[in-house]
Parts: C-alpha cells; structure tokens; sequence
C-alpha cells in the first residue's frame, strides 16, 4: 500500500532518525546556505566537506552519497536540484530526475527509510505547488512497482508547505 508508506511532516531533516537523509545541494557539492548549509553544520561541517571532495561535483538531477557523521540518519544523498528559470528550461524534467535518482540510489545502497525536503524550493525559485506535485508524484510512481525504500518521509519546513503536499498527495492518493 502506497499511502501507507509515504510521511509528510513538519520538522528539521537534521534531526530525522533515518537510513538516508537528502540533501538540496548545489552542483560544487560545497555546501551553502538552506537546508544544505544545516545538514553541513549538522553533520560536522569538516568532515562532510571532506566526503564530498571525493566527488567532482555533481551535475543538476543527479545525486551523490556520503556519510553522515554526526547526524542520526546513516547517509547523506546529496541531490542538486534545477534553478527555476520560468518553466522552459527542463526544469521539471530535472527535477524529477533528482527524486528519481535519488530513489535508484537509496536502493542500491539499501536504504530502507528516506526523508526528502522540498528540493528547489528554497533559492533556487521552483514554484512550490509544481515542485510538490513533481516530488509526490515521482516517489508514488517509484513506490508503485518498487518494494524499497519501505518508507518515504517528505520533512517540510513550514505549515504551509506541509499543507501544499498533503493536497497534492490526497489527489495523487485518490487516482
Ligand atoms: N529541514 C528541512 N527543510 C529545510 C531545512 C531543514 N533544516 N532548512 C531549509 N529547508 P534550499 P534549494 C527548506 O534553499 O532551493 C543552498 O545554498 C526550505 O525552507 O535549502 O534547492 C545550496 O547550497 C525550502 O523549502 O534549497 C544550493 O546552492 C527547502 O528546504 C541552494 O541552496 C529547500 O530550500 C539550493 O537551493
């Protein structure tokens, strides 16, 4: 049953007690301001940029893994979402692709818990009612035909954010 394992909750990704936490990282994979400057401070900001180093980077839509040293959560899945440029730059097609690979990810590492925040939503300018409706609609997808990861926390940082995704997933849910 899909509902069942799809969360949404108010709360800081930092504190979540997960296998994998995601990270809305930039393409330098060096940490910055945001939900990626929280997870640095979080985790031990020397070590997590050390993890990174090993990384050239990592190109908009795909993602990267590291340790999470100091957080509960066992890995950080460093994603880099697209900067919002009005819609006609593929944004939504690399949106998707960073839940999309992240998913492929956390599977292949085994990950049976993930939390997502709402990747692009913050600097990067994504509108947050098209940014959630890609975010739910992508992991429903995946949760269709995949048994892993077991359960899927999107962990939002406002009220009105938990709000816009509870609508979009009730919808997506009703289908
Ligand atoms: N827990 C959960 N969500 C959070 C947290 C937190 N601790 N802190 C912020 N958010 P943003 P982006 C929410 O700007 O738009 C960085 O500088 C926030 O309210 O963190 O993908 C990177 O280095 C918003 O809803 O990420 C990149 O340069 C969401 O997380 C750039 O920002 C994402 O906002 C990435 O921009």
């Amino acid at each position: 049953m899909i509902k069942s394992r799809i969360q949404i909750v108010e709360g800081d990704i930092t504190q979540m007690s997960v296998d994998g936490i995601v990270n809305a990282a930039n393409s330098r994979l060096a940490g910055g301001g945001g939900v990626d400057g929280a997870i640095h401070q979080a985790a031990g900001v020397e070590q997590l940029q050390q993890a990174c180093r090993q990384y050239d980077g990592c190109p908009t839509g795909q993602v990267r893994s590291t340790p999470a040293f100091n957080l509960p959560a066992q890995r950080v899945l460093h994603t880099v979402g697209p900067v919002w440029q009005g819609g006609q730059a593929g944004e939504a097609e690399l949106l998707r692709s960073c839940y999309q690979s992240t998913l492929e990810l956390a599977v292949q590492e085994q990950l049976k818990s993930l939390a997502f925040p709402a990747i692009s939503c913050g600097v990067y300018g994504y509108p947050h009612e098209e940014a959630a409706r890609i975010a739910i609609t992508t992991v429903a997808e995946w949760l269709k035909t995949s048994p892993s990861p077991d359960k899927i926390i999107f962990v939002l940082f406002s009220q009105p954010m938990v709000d816009i995704y509870r609508r979009i997933f009730r919808e997506v849910a009703e289908k």
